[in-house]
C-alpha cells in the first residue's frame, strides 16, 4: 500500500508542514529522510503555532507515528529540547522511532560549520549554522558517529576521539578556535543515551512491515528541490537530497513502494541564503511579499528573499521529483496585486531557455522572461472551495498548473488547518 513523498518544489519553506499536517488524519507514519533541524515547519492549529525542526510533523497528530529515518542527521540535544518543548504544550512525543543508523551532530560540526562561513566572506552559502555540512561530510567520509553508536559507550568514545583527534587540529591550527574536550563531549552524548534509547529502532524494517499490513506512510521533506546536493544550486545547497529519489534512501523504503509525490508549490518563490534566485526582487514588492506572506526563517529568523512564480523552476521539480501532484499554497499573500508576473522562462545573453540552464554560470546570468496575469481584489482567506475563488485567482492557478506541468490538488488561502481546498 502507499507510501507517499511530499517535497518541496521550490527553495523551501512552501509550506510543507501545513500540508503534512492537512494529511495527519490519513496518515499512519510520518518520517524525515534528509536533513536536520536546518529545517523549520511551521502548523497552525486553532490559535496554537508550533514549529518543528527536527520533528516530523506527524507528532501533532495522536494517531500518528513520527519516524526520524536514517537519511537525518540529528542533533540529540535540540532534539530533547524539541520534545520536552512539546511535552510541556500537552504533546506527546513518546510514539517517536529513530533509525539506528541516522547520524549525529557532533559539538565539532556545529563549530566548524559556522567558522568555516564566516572564513568564506562574501562567498559563504548562508547556512543555517547548525553543522548539517559538515556533519553529512563526516557520514560521506565514514567518520561520522551513529545513533547506534550511543548505545554502545566503548565505541562511542573512539569514535569520538578519532574525530577530535582531527577536528581539534583544523579549528586550533587553521581556524584559531579552542579545542573540544573529548570527555565532556562523550559525557555530554553518554546522558542523551539514556533518554534516547527507548525510541531506537530499525526504522526500515518497521516501515515495510506495515507497509504490508496497508499501512500509509508519508516521508516528509525538509529544504526543496534547489537546495538539493545534487539537483539543486550546488554550492548554495544543504548537504542532503530532499527530492523524490532521497526519500527511498533515507528511508529504506524502495522505490517500487512509491504511489504519490506530492509537490509544494509556493504562488510566488523565496530562497534564504546565498545562490542564485533569477525572479528575486530586490525592491519594494520585494520587501511587499516579505511583509505580507511572513517571509522569515523559522530557524534562523533570516529575512528570506522575496520573488515572482517561477514556472521553469517548477517545471524542473516536477521532472526532477515526479510530481503526481502539487499543493499551491500562500495563494492569499497575492490577493490586491492589480498585475501578477510570472517567469515562463529565462533569457541568458540573448537566448531564451524553456528549462533551467545546464551550467551554473549561466543560471547565475539567467534573466527571467516575464508574463502577466491579472490579479484579484478580494480576500480570499475565507474561501472553501476552488469555485469560491475570485475568477482571476482560478485562472492564476490554471496558469501554473499549465506551467508547471503537474495537477494542483489543494490550494492553501491561509496557515490555518481549514484554509485549504481540495480540488478533486
Ligand atoms: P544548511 O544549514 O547547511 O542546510 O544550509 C545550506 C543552505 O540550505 C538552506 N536551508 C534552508 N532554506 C530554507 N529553509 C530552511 N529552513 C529554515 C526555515 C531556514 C531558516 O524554515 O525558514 O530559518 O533560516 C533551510 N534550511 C537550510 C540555507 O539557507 C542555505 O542556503
Ligand atoms: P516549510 O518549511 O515548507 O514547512 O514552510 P515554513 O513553515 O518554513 O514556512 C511556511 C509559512 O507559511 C508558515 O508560516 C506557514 O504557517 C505559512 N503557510 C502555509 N500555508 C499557507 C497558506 O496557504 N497561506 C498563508 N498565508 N500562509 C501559509
Ligand atoms: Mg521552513
Amino acid at each position: 500500500m502507499p507510501a507517499v513523498v511530499l517535497v518541496g518544489a521550490q527553495w523551501g519553506d512552501e509550506g510543507k508542514g501545513k500540508a503534512t499536517d492537512l494529511l495527519g488524519d490519513q496518515v499512519d507514519y510520518v518520517v524525515r529522510y534528509q536533513g536536520g533541524n536546518n529545517a523549520g515547519h511551521t502548523v497552525v492549529i486553532g490559535d496554537q503555532k508550533y514549529a518543528l525542526h527536527l520533528l516530523p510533523t506527524g507528532v501533532l497528530s495522536p494517531n500518528v507515528v513520527p519516524v526520524i529515518g536514517n537519511g537525518v542527521v540529528i542533533d540529540p540535544g535540540v532534539l530533547l529540547g524539541e520534545i520536552d518543548g512539546l511535552q510541556a504544550r500537552g504533546v506527546s512525543a513518546e510514539r517517536l522511532l529513530i533509525s539506528a543508523n541516522a547520524h549525529l551532530i557532533m559539538p565539532h560540526h556545529k563549530a566548524i560549520d559556522k567558522v568555516t562561513e564566516r572564513y568564506l566572506g562574501k562567498a559563504k552559502i548562508g547556512t543555517t549554522g547548525r553543522g548539517i555540512g559538515p556533519a553529512y561530510g563526516d557520514k560521506i567520509y565514514r567518520m561520522g558517529v551513529r545513533v547506534q553508536d550511543l548505545l554502545d559507550p566503548g565505541i562511542l568514545q573512539k569514535k569520538i576521539e578519532v574525530a577530535l583527534n582531527e577536528k581539534n587540529q583544523i579549528l586550533t591550527k587553521i581556524y584559531n578556535r579552542r579545542m573540544i574536550d573529548g570527555d565532556k563531549v562523550l559525557e555530554e552524548y553518554l546522558g542523551y543515551a539514556e533518554r534516547l534509547k527507548p525510541h531506537i529502532a530499525d526504522t526500515s524494517l518497521i516501515l515495510n512491515k506495515a507497509l504490508d499490513e496497508d499501512k500509509v506512510v508519508l516521508l516528509e521533506g525538509g529544504q526543496g528541490t534547489l537546495l538539493d546536493i545534487d539537483h539543486g544550486t550546488y554550492p548554495f545547497v544543504t548537504s542532503s537530497s530532499p527530492t523524490s529519489g532521497g526519500a527511498c534512501a533515507g528511508s529504506g523504503i524502495p522505490p517500487t513502494r512509491l504511489t504519490r509525490v506530492i509537490g509544494i508549490l509556493k504562488a510566488y518563490t523565496t530562497r534564504v541564503g546565498s545562490g542564485p534566485f533569477p525572479t528575486e526582487l530586490d525592491d519594494e514588492m520585494g520587501d511587499w511579499l516579505r511583509t505580507t506572506g511572513g517571509e522569515y526563517g523559522v530557524t534562523t529568523g533570516r529575512n528570506r528573499r522575496c520573488g515572482w512564480f517561477d514556472a521553469v523552476i517548477a517545471r524542473y521539480a516536477s521532472r526532477i521529483n515526479g510530481v503526481t501532484d502539487y499543493f499551491l499554497t500562500k495563494l492569499d499573500v497575492l490577493s490586491g496585486l492589480e498585475k501578477i508576473p510570472v517567469c515562463v522562462a529565462y533569457e541568458v545573453d540573448g537566448v531564451r531557455y524553456d528549462e533551467i540552464p545546464m551550467t551554473q554560470t549561466d543560471f547565475h546570468h539567467a534573466k527571467p522572461v516575464y508574463e502577466e496575469f491579472p490579479g484579484w481584489e478580494e480576500d480570499i482567506t475565507g474561501a472553501r472551495s476552488f469555485e469560491e475563488l475570485p475568477a482571476n485567482a482560478q485562472a492564476y492557478v490554471k496558469t501554473l498548473e499549465e506551467l508547471s506541468g503537474a495537477r494542483v490538488s489543494a490550494i492553501g488561502v491561509g496557515p490555518g488547518r481549514t484554509q485549504t481546498l481540495q480540488i478533486h
